[in-house]
């Protein structure tokens, strides 16, 4: 097939397109407006692949989706998206323009052309937050707590209404946290580690004793590639890594895979509306399209911990210029009142 990722120079989206080029034949147009978190960097190793075209250019811009479907797209993988929290805490505005707005453009182009399939990528954070026993299955209410998530799940829910409206070929993916290589170190995970490597604080928020459930980027690629080829048209996939962890204990896992001290840990003024706990049951993944995950936390955070070692120019080139005022507006009162 044909397929329009959009988002493919971003963390998912440039790991999704690595996987696709080598384990399948099928061809893919990356439509990506290059913000702060796409980096064509991340696809060097595929660029000069004859089955991968890259196009700059926004997912709201309606004439050029028309141009682009008319080159023969079969399926979509929507991927664009403002994809961090925090940000959506201090400027919601362009978290709806891209996450609704956007997937409504590409939503109405897909169905203008006709295609096979529309997988729309959507989060667990659309489930809102979880007391301390239970998982989100499919069919758990949603309740997004942040801008971001409930752009997310604006997105998702319009989608879901495409299927059943129009009839058009609608799957959505929810997958827990991702963490893996070619993540943009705003992140938790690739902040911690960089910040380690470079004998700075861990910003830690709160009591630090919020869970994430964790899934290697990979495992969360083979699971959307296995959504694509053989996901049921008007079905919701959750895709979790079965890895809950505190976020205190994944500091402390981090800090002594480099051998640095635990008091590099910085307890720091607590995110707003803070979720506490988010934990995916994704029984129905695994029971009806076969889906399983190749790494465990402890390898794959090992494995992520050195890919970041080893690729020290791609994430030093992205820590200096604009992010060090990202850092400063973002952590500079955080750090401070963590001090008082
Ligand atoms: P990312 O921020 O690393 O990448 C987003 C990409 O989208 C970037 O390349 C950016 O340039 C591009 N983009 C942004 N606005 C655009 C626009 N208007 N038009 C075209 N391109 C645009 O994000 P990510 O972590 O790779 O997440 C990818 C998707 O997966 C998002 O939809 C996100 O909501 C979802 N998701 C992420 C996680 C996670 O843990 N990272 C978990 C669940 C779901
Ligand atoms: O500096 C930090 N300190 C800290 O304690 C940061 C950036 C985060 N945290 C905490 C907040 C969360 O409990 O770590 C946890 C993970 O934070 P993020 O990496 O910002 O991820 P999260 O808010 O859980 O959202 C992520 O998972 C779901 C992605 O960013 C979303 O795109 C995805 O939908």
């Amino acid at each position: 097939m044909l397929i329009l990722v959009t988002g493919g120079a971003g963390f998912i989206g440039s790991n999704f397109i690595r996987l696709l080029l080598k384990e399948t034949s099928h061809r893919a147009v990356n439509l990506d407006a290059l913000t702060y978190a796409g980096n064509l960097e991340n696809l060097a190793e595929v660029e000069s692949d004859a089955r991968y075209r890259f196009i700059k250019g926004d997912i709201r811009d309606r004439a050029l989706l028309a141009e682009i479907f008319a080159q023969g797209i079969e399926a979509v993988v929507n991927f664009a998206a403002e994809s961090h929290v925090d940000r959506s805490i201090e400027d919601p505005a362009a978290f709806l323009h891209t996450n609704v707005l956007g997937a409504a453009a590409l939503l109405d182009a897909a169905r203008a052309r006709g295609v096979k399939l529309f997988l729309q990528i959507s989060t667990d954070e659309v489930y809102g937050s979880l007391g301390p026993t239970g998982r989100f299955t499919e069919s758990t209410a949603l309740a997004p707590n942040s801008p971001y998530s409930a752009s997310k799940a604006a997105a998702d829910l319009l989608a879901r209404s495409y299927h059943h409206t129009y009839g058009l070929p609608v799957v959505i993916t929810r997958s827990s946290n991702n963490y893996g290589p070619y993540q943009f170190p705003e992140k938790v995970i690739p902040l911690f580690v960089t910040n380690a490597l470079e004998d700075k604080p861990l910003p830690l928020y709160g009591d630090g004793l919020q869970r994430r459930d964790w899934i290697h980027v990979e495992d969360n690629c083979r699971g959307i590639l296995l959504a694509l080829e053989e996901g049921r048209p008007g079905q919701v996939y959750n895709i979790g890594g079965n890895a809950e962890r505190v976020n205190l204990d994944m500091a402390h896992n981090i800090l002594d895979l480099l051998h640095q001290p635990h008091s590099l840990i910085t307890h720091v003024t607590d995110r707003p509306g803070h979720d506490r706990r988010y934990a995916l049951d994704s029984s129905k993944i695994e029971s009806s399209l076969g889906f399983t995950r190749g790494y465990s936390f402890d390898h794959g955070l090992a494995q992520t911990v050195q890919w970041y070692v080893a690729h020290r120019d791609w994430w030093k080139r992205i820590k200096s210029g604009a992010y060090q005022k990202y850092y400063e507006g973002m952590y500079g009162k955080r750090l401070k009142k963590g001090k008082e």
